[in-house]
């Protein structure tokens, strides 16, 4: 394997390093771990790269001898991809550069700076060593700096956050390590593959009881009212099984009103809901019925207390399951908060809409490895019913082979689109 090794002097275009005030005493930044100002006047840090952290660390060490001091390892920034893969900054220990700058690579750790005697540089350091150990041991089987790089590019361009590319990454490495040099299609097959085996599906519904009481809750606009018709017609309607529509949200304007007239255009019966006792005593009327759907009403986020009475009064009904529905347009982050407020109304299944508005799969997926919920159906539209399907794996598929005929066409970068 060949190893591209560079090698940059910190402030190198990277413009002066930022400071902090930490336990009274100033600290230069450096990303994730500082340097006492003395330390880094005395030996200035330098930044290397190579494809692999190893290499990034044995460059470091014939430059700057045995006892050089590790202040940040990683994968290198977006924009310094064209480097190497992996960045390690590192500054001259004490007993200085090995002869001639160039000594053999000495075995053994990089040395922590004791001189400092300032405990919270030597915590961070302790955790920063424990992430490299980590790193190292997860990374540096036999190397595929390259097809990482192509993962890598993919799994950003999805919106993953940066815990579960990793994971993804060592994942993917560890699963080419047998490939001498594997193309395009086999990065994204195993891609395709890690993630699918960290996202459970289980399309439909359970329908374990009679009759199967569905709540559909999530946030404003996600897709609730329309989901639950559609769910209906194809649920209900399309396989002649006895249903009943429920609203329990009589507090925004006309929002049980669309369901009402959805409810007659499907000759379902319709139930408005506005207390525990009224919901209560629809479920028992309609307890003849296969299926009883819920609507929700989208609380807003400052409306949490009476999210939590609602969520309490929908735990009062047995066996009821609730479908989280959550678009998949939301950024990952934006994704992962809904998804904790939303664990209110303890859903046992997620139902993703939106999935025509983006291309990127990282929101949804990383709410389902998140929250460990299967992912029953995907809505990709707003026909009814046909905007409805069975989640499966295959959306992940698909979305990892848009973002790489993208790739080629010269817009790596550029988030894939529907
Ligand atoms: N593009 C798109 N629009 C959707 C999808 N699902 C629902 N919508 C639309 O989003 C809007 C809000 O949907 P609604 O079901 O009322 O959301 P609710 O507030 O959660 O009940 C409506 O205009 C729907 O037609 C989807 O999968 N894709
Ligand atoms: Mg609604």
């Amino acid at each position: 394997m060949k190893e591209a090794v560079g090698v940059l002097a910190r402030g190198d275009g990277a413009g002066p390093a930022p400071e902090a005030e930490i336990g009274g005493e100033r600290l230069a930044e450096t990303g994730t771990i500082s340097l006492t100002e003395a330390a880094t006047m005395s030996r200035q840090p330098r930044v290397y790269f190579a494809d692999t952290l190893e290499a990034a660390l044995a460059q470091a060490r014939r430059e700057l001898g045995p006892e050089a001091l590790l202040l940040e390892a990683g994968p290198a920034a977006p924009g310094e991809a064209g480097r190497g893969a992996f960045r390690v900054v590192c500054a001259e220990g004490e007993g200085g550069p090995a002869a001639g700058g160039h000594a053999p690579a000495a075995a053994g750790v990089l040395r922590r700076p004791d001189a400092a005697g300032d405990g919270e540089i030597c915590r961070r350091l302790d955790r920063l060593e424990r992430t490299l150990e980590l790193l190292t041991e997860t990374l540096s089987a036999s190397g595929l700096p390259a097809s990482l790089r192509e993962a890598a590019r993919l799994l950003e361009a999805h919106d993953f956050e940066a815990a579960a590319a990793q994971e993804l990454l060592a994942a993917v490495r560890t699963e080419l390590a047998e490939s001498a040099a594997p193309g395009a299609a086999a990065i994204r097959a195993a891609l395709a593959g890690e993630i699918s085996r960290r996202v459970r599906f289980r399309p439909g519904l359970e329908g374990a009881r009679r009759p199967a009481v569905v709540v559909l809750a999530g946030p404003p606009g996600a897709g609730k009212t329309s989901s639950l018709v559609k769910l209906a017609m194809r649920e209900a309607v399309a396989r002649r099984r006895p249903a009943a529509i429920v609203s329990t949200d009589s507090f925004r304007v006309a929002a049980s009103e669309q369901l009402r007239t959805y409810a007659a255009i499907l000759g379902l019966p319709f139930l408005l809901a506005e207390t525990p006792a009224a919901l209560r005593l629809a479920v028992a009327e309609n307890a003849t019925r296969d299926l009883i759907l819920v609507d929700t009403p989208g609380f807003g986020r400052n409306e949490r207390e009476w999210a939590a009475e609602w969520a309490e009064m929908l735990d009062e009904i047995p066996g009821r399951e609730t479908l989280l529905v959550l678009p998949a347009s939301l950024r990952t982050a934006e994704m992962l908060e809904a998804l904790k407020w939303w664990s209110l109304f303890s859903p046992s299944a997620l139902l993703i809409t939106r999935l025509d508005e983006t291309g990127r799969i990282g929101g949804w997926v990383s709410a389902a490895m998140e929250s460990s919920l299967p992912v029953s159906y995907f809505s990709s539209g707003q026909r009814i019913p046909e905007d409805l399907e069975a989640a499966s794996e295959h959306r992940i598929w698909t979305a990892l082979e848009a973002v790489r005929a993208r790739a080629v066409a010269g817009r790596a970068s550029a988030v894939p689109g529907p």
